[in-house]
């Protein structure tokens, strides 16, 4: 943030953090599922000698990705793969339960990645799904789906396309450049509209591919096509990566004010302190594998997160206020990956005993514990408890001047009462007082497990 305001004409078109029912609903939505699915699906990770596994070399990005090692003609063999696009075990239904079962109450869909293909029937280019030998519209298969299971549904869009030949990534200079880059906007422009009218359902925008220059000086089109969605669209919701200010500021304006409506840069980051997030809205997206959104055949060799780290993700999330949506990347076929399929069954158990501390909660406002996670909802305080103490007890820090302290304790597993006790151990260190919650000493946990605590004025 500078020392002083300065004059920015193209910044925050929302207020930072916009009251409506749907950014209510944004921050309150817990889980979120992605799903990248496109024609890099068919590939993989691995595909005629090339590799995209991990590091920089995300399997979505396999067209791009094959240097010197690519056969001939690779990315016209890549662009050529739509002719055997067809997921004949795809079914939108299915994907939606699991993503409920799993305790997802959003998801983010990839309409198009940065190939270009459209994965629903657009009017404004040939190269999408009505060109493929599966023919159907899957964007309105999987928000029909979702919408239909209670799950609200967000469009993923890259405006960078590797293949469009009006597309660059340089500031178009000459008075032709200039010419194919402003019909792309208008292309881009109508592609959003589209996708806005087709899927009225849509809740909100997740912008990619924001990052080249040419779209970085398209400043004024991107503020104007913001304000154009945002008047025929009421309520959409539309992250942080999608323009920036008039001096190239993206995310945030030159004086650090959000632009747009949550901060989308929390990807596969997770901010270790609260104070960092300036009370903006945000979300975390992550992949199973360390990288690699789109369908990876072959996780060996590769860290593969488990359900308890997702878990903690989850709940590191929560705990400052934001969301974590977890990335899925379904094969050629139409089918999730085992991995994920496991993942999505041992979440969805764990949220059905915990969900409780997970939806509609709030930061707590206590000193982080090293046990786990606070997270608050009306005068009920939940620790997620990850680092289990070798005594039973869970000792909990609360301001000595606070006005609110535990008064009862339960396990949100079977609901049995915990003893609370006052625990003044005159340790003044950073004027604390302790409860200490007191664990059965026959609890046997496999996983994290929530306190759940009825605060109280103290005796
Ligand atoms: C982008 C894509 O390139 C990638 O394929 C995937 O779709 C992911 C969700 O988004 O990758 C990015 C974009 C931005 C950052 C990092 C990776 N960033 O701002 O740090």
């Amino acid at each position: 943030k500078p020392a002083q305001r300065i004059e920015v004409k193209y910044g925050p078109i929302t207020p930072k953090n916009r009251t409506d029912e749907n950014m209510e609903r944004f921050r309150n939505y817990g889980l979120g599922q992605f799903i990248h699915w496109g024609l890099y699906a068919i590939p993989g990770n691995e595909w005629e000698g090339v590799s995209a596994r991990g590091g920089a070399a995300a399997s979505e990005w396999i067209r791009s990705w094959g240097g010197a090692t690519a056969p001939k003609d690779w990315k016209n063999t890549y662009d050529n793969l739509y002719k055997q696009f067809n997921p004949k075990d795809f079914d939108a239904k299915k994907w939606a339960k699991q993503a409920k079962d799993m305790g997802a109450r959003y998801m983010i869909f990839t309409t198009k990645h940065h190939d270009g293909f459209a994965m629903w029937p657009t009017k404004y280019s040939d190269y999408n799904i009505s060109k493929t030998p599966y023919k159907k519209d899957v964007t309105k298969e999987i928000v029909d789906a979702y919408t239909a299971e209670g799950i609200d549904v967000y469009l993923y869009f890259s405006v960078l396309e590797w293949n469009n030949p009006n597309y660059m990534g340089a500031e178009p200079k000459t008075p032709e450049e200039k010419e194919k880059f402003q019909k792309f906007l208008d292309y881009t422009r109508n592609q959003l509209l589209e996708l806005l009218t087709n899927y009225p359902q849509t809740k909100g925008l997740w912008f990619d591919g924001t990052w080249d220059k040419s779209w970085i000086m398209a400043y004024e089109f991107t503020y104007n096509l913001e304000k154009e969605l945002r008047t025929k669209f009421p309520g959409i919701i539309i992250g942080s990566r999608f323009r920036n200010d008039e001096f190239g500021k993206r995310h945030f304006d030159s004086n650090g004010d959000i632009l747009g409506d949550y901060e989308q840069g929390w990807e596969r980051k997770l901010p270790a302190e609260f104070e960092w997030l300036d009370g903006n809205t945000w979300d975390c997206v992550m992949t199973v594998p360390p990288n690699g959104w789109g369908y990876m055949k072959d996780w060996s060799g590769l860290y593969t997160k488990t359900s308890d780290d997702l878990i903690d993700m989850l709940m590191h999330c929560v705990s400052m206020n934001g969301n974590l949506v977890l990335n899925f990347g379904p094969d050629g076929n139409g089918k999730m990956h085992p991995g994920e399929d496991i993942l999505a069954k041992e979440i969805g158990e764990w949220m059905k005993v915990n969900s409780e501390a997970v939806y509609d909660v709030r930061h707590a406002g206590l000193s982080p514990s090293k046990l786990g996670y606070f997270t608050r909802k009306e005068n009920n305080l939940y620790l997620t408890v990850f680092n289990r103490p070798v005594n039973n007890i869970v000792r909990i820090a609360v301001p000595k001047k606070s006005t609110e302290v535990p008064k009862t304790a339960k396990l949100l597993v079977d609901s049995k009462e915990l003893k609370v006790v006052h625990s003044d151990i005159g340790l003044d260190l950073d004027q604390s007082t302790y409860y200490d919650v007191v664990l059965p000493e026959n609890f046997n946990a496999k996983k994290a497990f929530v306190i759940k605590m009825e605060l109280g004025a103290p005796k």
